[in-house]
């Protein structure tokens, strides 16, 4: 039986950065404000993201092209419109937004303005993430009341449901196999981050410490997975592989970051920085460990995807 379910999770999941991020010191990366010239020079592809332009406005969908290096306003409504995803053949966008009263999974095809529905029942369902091969997501709803992690059949239009707990399962993350998800979970009374089979098999955990873990992404290699830990008071970036178990951080403690996610090749991390007055996306060169800036301007950013 499905029962409705305050967004609490979900608001806390998808604002606990952004909207605490007054309470933090403002302390700058280390780029002038320059962008890399080498960086730009390659080109990168495309970064989806939603984003508020100013405080009045609503969530919406947004699109970097690292050859043009201008941004482009892919969807317009009223509704918060937030977490995008994009095919690999950059032909369809995944998102979730409560533009029906509840959140669901829509769809836009690329190029274009059309919006259809994936899929949308009475609970939320948020965070959709697609698979490599393009013809499947995985997502979180709470239809059970609490978060659990699905998968979706793009082409037979069929749910499985992957994680039944009474935790709170959220933020999956597919291999760049296709075959195993990463995920969040407090099952063990606080959040970890859990691996699985994509068939929902193997549920294995990754971390075992008292810290909030978040967001894990899956690097392109498919060695390791950089996911947020709350270490001090801020989240930072952490990187974990997954054969030795060894962690490596990223960011400095210092610095409030959500959103990571991976370029396609693997050499570079993009993620967003909250400051006490400004929201931004940056880049982290994971060879290097420089950063740079790569947008700003707006709001609040929330949600990243990056394909070539
Ligand atoms: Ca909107
Ligand atoms: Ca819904
Ligand atoms: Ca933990």
């Amino acid at each position: 039986m499905r029962k409705h379910h305050p967004k609490i999770w979900l608001i806390a999941i998808f604002l606990i950065v952004c909207l605490s991020g007054c309470a933090w010191r403002n302390t700058a990366l280390n780029t002038e404000g320059q962008h890399s010239t080498q960086f730009f020079k390659e080109g990168r592809g495309l970064i989806v993201f939603a984003g508020q332009e100013s405080e009045e406005d609503d969530y919406d969908l947004y699109v970097y092209d690292f050859v043009s290096r201008e941004t482009s306003r892919l969807v317009q409504h009223p509704a918060a419109d937030i977490s995008p995803c994009l095919t690999a053949d950059r032909s369809r966008i995944y998102f979730a937004s409560d533009r029906e009263g509840t959140y669901g999974i829509y769809q836009l095809e690329m190029p274009g303005d059309v919006v259809s529905t994936l899929l949308n029942s009475s609970a939320d369902e948020t965070e959709p993430r697609i698979s490599p091969s393009g013809e499947f997501l995985a997502y979180q709803s709470n239809a059970f009341g609490d978060y659990d992690i699905y998968v979706f059949d793009i082409e037979r239009q069929a749910e499985n449901r992957l994680t039944v707990s009474d935790a709170q399962d959220t933020q999956a993350s597919i291999a760049p196999d296709g075959q195993s998800i990463a995920f969040v979970s407090n099952r063990d009374g606080d959040f970890e981050i859990f691996t699985m089979d994509v068939d929902g098999s193997h549920k294995q955990q990754r971390t075992d410490n008292d810290r909030y873990d978040a967001s894990p992404v899956w690097a392109p290699d498919g060695k390791s997975i950089i996911y947020l830990s709350k270490q001090t008071q801020h989240f930072q970036l952490v990187q974990f592989y997954l054969d030795s178990g060894e962690e490596k951080k990223r960011t400095d403690p210092a610095l409030t970051v959500h959103s990571p996610s991976f370029s396609p090749d693997g050499q570079f991390l993009a993620y967003i920085q909250e400051t006490s007055h400004a929201s931004q996306i940056s880049v982290l060169d994971l060879d290097s460990g420089q950063h740079f800036l790569l947008l700003d301007g707006f709001s609040k950013y929330a949600g990243l995807s990056w394909v070539e």
